[in-house]
C-alpha cells in the first residue's frame, strides 16, 4: 500500500530536534512519508544557534517543484523561512500548485533567542502567505509581533486571535506555553474559540516542541482528520514527546519524537 505523502518546508537543525529533522521524525513516528524543502541551514546544538545561512531561492524553488511534480503531497508544514525572497518563492509556487492543507508555524526566534526569520519576513508572511493556508500556529511572542499587542491574560489571547483573523481569514492556533499561569492553547476559526488544555510537563528538554506540533497536525490533516481533531491529536502527540524527552547535551535537550516505541 502506498503511504500518505507530506512535505516540510523548513530550516535544517544540526542538533536534530527541531526544523527539518524534527519534522521528518514526527512524520515517521506518525506513519506518513515525509519529503523536505530546506530553506536555511542552522549550525546549532542544545545550547543555541552558532550561525544561519539561507538557501538560494532558486534551489528552494527547485526542491519544491521536484517534490510536487512526482509525489502526491497531501499536507504541507511550513516552518522557518528566514528571508522575504525565500518566502516570495514559496508563495508563488504554493499559489499556483497547491490544493492540499498547509499549516504555517511562523517561527521568528529560536528558543535560545536567535532571530531565524527577519521582521520584514514576518510582515510579508502575514500579508502574502497566511491568507492562503488552513492553519497558522504562532506562540505568544510571535502573536505579539504579528498583532502589535501585549498578551498577558486569556482575554488578551482571545482579542489577539480576533484581530489577526480579521486580517488573514485563516484559522489560528495560539499556543499558550509561554504563559506561566495557565498554558492552554486556543484555536479560533472565525466563529468559536476552542480550548486545548494539557497537563504542564515540567522539563528542560523541550527543543522541537513547536515544530512537532505543526508537523503532527499536518500529518493528521493529510490523513483526512478535521482541523479540531488534528489539533487535539497533535497536542496529545507533543505532550508525550515532552513527557519522554531526553536529557541530551548541556542545554535544552530534544523532545522524544518516538515515545510510542519508548525508545
Ligand atoms: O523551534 C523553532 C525552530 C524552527 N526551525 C529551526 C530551528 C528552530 C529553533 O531552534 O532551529 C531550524
Amino acid at each position: 500500500m502506498k503511504p500518505i505523502c507530506v512535505m516540510t518546508v523548513a530550516g535544517s537543525d544540526s542538533g536534530g530536534g527541531a526544523g527539518i529533522q524534527g519534522d521528518l521524525k514526527t512524520f515517521s513516528a506518525l506513519g506518513v512519508y515525509g519529503t523536505s524543502v530546506i530553506t536555511a541551514v542552522t549550525a546549532q546544538n542544545t545550547m543555541g544557534i552558532r550561525s544561519v545561512q539561507g538557501i538560494d531561492p532558486k534551489i528552494v524553488k527547485d526542491q519544491l517543484e521536484s517534490i510536487l511534480e512526482d509525489f502526491p503531497i497531501a499536507g504541507i508544514k511550513v516552518g522557518m523561512l528566514h528571508t522575504v525572497s525565500i518566502i516570495e518563492t514559496i508563495v508563488s509556487v504554493l499559489k499556483e500548485r497547491i490544493t492540499c492543507p498547509i499549516v504555517v508555524d511562523p517561527v521568528m526566534l529560536s528558543s535560545s533567542g536567535t532571530s531565524i526569520t527577519t521582521d520584514e519576513g514576518m510582515d510579508f508572511m502575514k500579508r502574502e502567505l497566511f491568507p492562503l493556508v488552513q492553519l497558522v500556529t504562532p506562540n505568544i511572542p510571535e502573536m505579539e509581533y504579528l498583532t502589535h499587542q501585549v498578551i498577558q491574560s486569556e482575554e488578551d489571547m482571545l482579542r489577539s486571535c480576533e484581530g489577526l483573523y480579521d486580517d488573514i481569514h485563516t484559522p489560528i492556533l495560539l499556543k499558550g506555553g509561554h504563559r506561566k499561569d495557565k498554558p492552554c492553547d486556543i484555536l479560533y476559526e472565525g466563529e468559536a474559540f476552542h480550548y486545548f488544555d494539557s497537563s504542564f510537563i515540567k522539563t528542560h528538554n523541550d527543543h522541537g516542541t513547536g515544530c512537532a506540533l505543526s508537523s503532527s497536525i499536518t500529518a493528521y490533516l493529510a490523513q483526512g482528520e478535521t482541523l479540531i481533531k488534528s489539533v487535539e491529536m497533535g497536542k496529545h502527540y507533543v505532550t508525550n514527546c515532552l513527557a519522554y524527552s531526553y536529557p541530551l547535551g548541556t542545554g535544552h535537550g530534544p523532545i522524544n519524537h518516538f515515545w510510542m516505541d519508548k525508545r
